[in-house]
Parts: C-alpha cells; sequence; structure tokens
C-alpha cells in the first residue's frame, strides 16, 4: 500500500483511495460477492484478474474515449487513476434481454423508454443495443430510469453524448468478446468529467463484475445462461438452500478453484495475454 493513501470509499469487493488531490488509487480485492452477498470466501486472483481486464479495455478504447487510468501498479491489482467528477448515473447498455431490463420487458414492452418487439425471450438479442441508463443508488439497488430523468440529471447534451459513447465501447467490446466466444450481454460505465469538462471514462470497465459475461457456446434464448464467472459458486450456494441473506457461506476449495480457472480464463481469452505474464508486469496489457 502506499505511503499516506486516504482511504476514500469502499465498495461491496473494492476500495478507494487518494493519493493527492488530482489522483486516486482504486484496489480490487479477491472478494465475491453472488445474489448481492458477499462471500466470507476469498476467489484468490480475482482482483488481478478484473484489473488487468479493465486496463486492456481502457487501452483499447482510448480513441472512443478518454479514461481515467495513469498508471497499473506491481501488485496488478490496483490502477492509480485521475480523479473524476463523477456524473450521477449508471451509463448501462445492453445487447441482450436479462435481469432487470427483462423484467421490466415482461411488465411493460419497453426497457428505460426503449419499445422493444413484442414476443422476445428471455436472454434474446436486441435488435441494436440500447442504452438504459439508472440512478446511482447509495444503499439498495439502481433504479433503471427513462431519458428525461437522465436529462435532469446530467443535461441533455450530456446525455447525448453518453448514450452515444457507452453504445460505441459496448459495440466494440461485444464485437472483440463474441470473436472469442464470450457474449457481453450488458455493461455498467461509469463516466466523470476532468477539469476542462472532457467527458472521461472512469471506474473499471467490461469487467465480469460490471458486466453480464455469458459462455457463448452455452447461449440459449428462453433461458438464463450460465454466468461466465460465478456458475460454480452459484450452483454451489444453490445446492445449499442457503436463504440469500447475509453472511453467505463458505465456499469449498474445488469451487473455489473452478471459479479461479473461469476468471483467468476470461482474462486470457480477451486480453490473448497469459495470466503469468500479466502477474510479471502488469501493464503488459496496456501495449
Ligand atoms: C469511483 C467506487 C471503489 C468505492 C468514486 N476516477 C474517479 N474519480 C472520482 N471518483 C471515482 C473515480 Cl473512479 C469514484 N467510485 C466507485 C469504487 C470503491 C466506490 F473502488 N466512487
Amino acid at each position: 500500500m502506499p505511503e499516506a493513501a486516504i482511504h476514500v470509499g469502499s465498495g461491496k469487493v473494492r476500495e478507494l483511495y487518494a493519493l493527492d488531490d488530482e489522483r486516486l488509487l482504486l484496489v480490487a480485492s479477491d472478494r465475491v460477492s453472488t445474489f448481492d452477498v458477499v462471500l466470507p470466501t476469498d476467489v484468490p486472483d480475482k482482483g488481478r484478474v478484473l484489473t488487468g481486464l479493465s486496463g486492456f479495455w481502457f487501452a483499447r478504447t482510448e480513441r472512443i474515449c478518454a479514461n481515467h487510468l495513469l498508471a497499473l501498479r506491481e501488485d496488478g491489482r490496483s490502477t492509480e487513476c485521475r480523479r473524476l467528477q463523477m456524473l450521477p448515473i449508471e451509463c448501462v447498455v445492453r445487447g441482450y434481454l436479462a435481469g432487470s431490463g427483462w423484467k421490466d420487458y415482461v411488465r411493460t414492452g419497453s426497457v428505460c423508454g426503449h419499445e422493444l418487439p413484442a414476443g422476445l425471450l428471455e436472454s434474446a438479442e436486441l435488435p441494436e443495443p440500447i442504452f438504459t441508463p439508472a440512478t446511482k443508488a447509495a444503499t439498495g439497488h439502481d433504479e433503471n430510469i427513462d431519458r428525461a430523468q437522465a436529462a435532469e440529471l446530467v443535461g441533455a447534451a450530456r446525455l447525448e453524448e453518453v448514450e452515444h459513447v457507452s453504445i460505441a465501447l459496448y459495440r466494440f467490446a461485444a464485437d472483440h468478446a463474441r470473436s472469442r466466444g464470450i457474449l457481453i450481454a450488458d455493461t455498467k460505465f461509469e463516466f466523470g468529467l476532468d477539469a476542462d469538462g472532457t467527458l472521461v471514462l472512469g471506474d473499471e470497465a467490461l469487467t465480469p463484475d460490471s458486466s453480464r459475461f455469458w459462455p457463448a457456446d452455452e447461449y440459449e434464448p428462453g433461458a438464463s445462461p450460465p454466468s461466465f464467472d460465478k456458475q460454480f459458486v452459484r450452483d454451489y450456494c444453490e445446492s445449499l438452500g442457503w436463504d440469500k441473506i447475509a453472511p453467505g457461506p463458505e465456499i469449498p476449495e474445488d469451487v473455489v478453484a473452478g471459479t479461479r480457472a473461469r476468471y483467468v480464463e476470461a482474462f486470457e481469452r480477451l486480453a490473448d495475454i497469459s495470466f503469468d505474464r500479466y502477474l510479471e508486469d502488469p501493464e503488459v496489457v496496456l501495449r
């Protein structure tokens, strides 16, 4: 840990520190959450996989949008980043109908004001990716909002910009991932503004924690495809009959090992770099 870093925030599985007035340190732990509960058992190297993948995407999407990344630390799990003024919305893009998008569609036929064709099945691929912003709930759950509500929060011009950029980022990543056997069903971006008012992609991006990754070879509309990374943990938790209320169960070592292997597999397929190479020199993902 850096000398004199000040802890400024905790997520479920990440910590945020201030390095100075302009820089933050984002540290990804090996904690894993499922059904919204953080489990007592870590998955070794999970934080490194997510940090490396995020760095990989930042390096490859710079021409679409500037991002906050300044450096990846030697530990492989810490990102030095520019401190931004974060926008108060979650920028979600959906290419497939899952999670709250599916729920809203079943109830209303639309998602965040996007009217969709009738008769779509759960997990169906959408005709076009859609931008479905959500509020950032301090506690509890993010709530999907329509364009008018999002425009009130960030302004109409900025909303158009984040919608355009979010869809371009999603298309780029989903095309890349599909060619490597991974479907990105949906993903959430967080943007901020720098001192000049330039839009900058922040937080983590296009990781299995900020997205729904599905194995392409098991994709089947009308069902809920397995999560690329967390399916073993979910299946194990379901097998216990746990009520999904904290505290969660400890996870046995074979389930941990299988889950770690899935994270590493996602990293190696998408970044096309061996994970051992990443551990030797994390900034290899940026080149
Ligand atoms: C990200 C979060 C985490 C808790 C604030 N570049 C940035 N500038 C300003 N603020 C942020 C960022 Cl990334 C920022 N979060 C989310 C991350 C722990 C909360 F690791 N909050």
